[in-house]
């Protein structure tokens, strides 16, 4: 059984006609319910986005935009995608959105086939610093067919803002290569993003600034993290991180132009029909992210945050950069021991019930599959209702099974004490929505 009486009759109605997949599902519903949710891009979403998902909605070929379709029937798709756009140009103060994007990456090959040519340079952060693969990595379509040049971060210690932007040798990068387009916004970068700064620079070399804000949307649209509006020409996000809706992507742009050219680029560009019933589920994310109750939610994922940071370092972690403003922290496990990887801390700990990912730290001497980092995020226990208490006691977990070198019986200790705090915060039901 799970937290939700509704998705246990879901589960029930499965069950009886697929007790294979009916049993899997059941098994993923357990671990998400009785273990703590780390990872800085993952969250839980209410009953009413996830059984939107769950809806008739995915019955139905909806290619083309509201008014433009290239099928009949699509009324109520027009009326619930002009939901999701309207909504979504409320929260972030703009003036187009296309709600169609399949993911963040689509969302930003879209973005790149609006303002670049192939072969074109823009300028962004490697991964290895906390940049994404569709930030150029060479494997990508970013790199593959477009041209990236990296700028850095500062990586000498005694700078007072170390591992943070060098935002003068961004400048540099950009006057030096000329970009067509400056690309800022990350997955594992814990400092506010100055995108004022960035259009300066941009607007100096007649560059598009793109912010990628995937990782804090629902900080952007709460104004707990400052929003890339109006400085960005153009804003791509997934739908799922902190933002807390369905598995999905989203563009936004004041421009009229581009936003011609962003519909075009995604489809027929990049995609055929939308997902009606994720379109239909980011309607209603939006709509509970346009609540106050969910400025207080991202307040609390911040304040949630930086407890988490301050225990681990007094627990003698370093926190990249020396901290975090916004809902992720990239911890260096050697300050504490220099024997200590990413991917032991991570197996560790998933056997204990607590949930992260291994990641490089700036700089890391070690390859991606072993990295000298967790990455760790409060998006998800937030939403449980956990706050900096618990934190606390997650930072005591985390040390003892590290210290203990992931010693089964203590992981098992500490996976039963896990569980029971889990229970204390079930994940979202229908009965707390009221
Ligand atoms: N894979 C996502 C993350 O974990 O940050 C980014 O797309």
């Amino acid at each position: 059984m799970s937290h939700d009486p509704i998705t246990d009759s879901i589960l029930d109605l499965i069950r009886s006609q697929d007790p294979e997949a009916a049993e899997i599902i059941a098994a993923e519903q357990d671990r998400q319910h009785s273990t703590i949710e780390l990872i800085a891009s993952e969250n839980h979403v209410s009953p009413a986005v996830q059984h939107a998902m769950g809806s008739c909605l995915t019955n139905k070929y909806a290619e083309g935009y509201p008014g433009a379709r290239y099928y009949g029937g699509c009324e109520f798709h027009d009326q619930i995608e002009r939901l999701a756009q309207d909504r979504a140009k409320e929260l972030f103060g703009c003036q187009y959105a296309n709600v169609q994007p399949h993911s963040g990456a689509q969302a930003n090959m879209a973005a790149f086939m609006s303002i670049m040519n192939p072969g074109d340079t823009f300028a962004s952060l490697v991964l290895k610093d906390g940049g994404h693969l569709s930030h150029g990595m060479k494997i990508n379509f970013s790199g593959r067919f477009y041209t990236p040049v990296h700028y850095p971060l500062h990586y000498e210690k005694s700078h007072p803002e170390f591992e943070q932007i060098d935002y003068d040798a961004v400048r540099d990068v950009c006057l030096e290569h000329k970009p067509k387009a400056i690309l800022c916004g990350y997955s594992a970068y814990p400092r506010v993003i100055d995108f004022a700064r960035f259009r300066a620079i941009a607007d100096e070399i007649g560059a598009y600034l793109l912010a990628d804000i995937a990782h804090i949307a629902g900080l952007c649209a709460t104004d707990v993290h400052p929003n890339p509006f109006p400085h960005a020409h153009v804003v791509t996000t997934t739908t799922h991180k902190t933002l807390r809706g369905p598995r999905g992507g989203l563009v936004m742009t004041n421009d009229e132009e581009l936003s011609k050219k962003i519909n075009r680029s995604l489809f027929p560009g990049v995609q055929g029909g939308p997902l009606m019933h994720v379109v239909g589920a980011k309607a209603v994310a939006f709509g509970e992210a346009l609540k106050p109750e969910f400025r207080t939610y991202c307040e609390q994922v911040v304040t949630n945050a930086r407890a988490l940071a301050s225990a681990l370092t007094e627990r003698g972690y370093r926190i990249t950069s020396g901290g975090t403003d916004n809902h992720l922290m990239l911890v260096d496990l050697t300050a504490r021991d220099e024997n200590l990887t990413g991917a032991d801390a991570e197996a560790w700990l998933e056997a204990s019930g607590i949930i992260t990912n291994k990641n490089g730290i700036p700089d890391d001497p070690r390859p991606p599959r072993v990295t000298s980092g967790l990455r760790l995020g409060s998006p998800a226990t937030t939403t449980r209702g956990m706050g900096e208490a618990e934190m606390v006691k997650i930072a005591d977990w985390i040390d003892r099974v590290l210290d203990d070198g992931g010693d089964e019986a203590t992981c098992s200790i500490v996976r039963g004490e896990v569980a029971a705090l889990c229970a204390e915060f079930p994940m979202p039901s229908v009965a707390m929505a009221g």
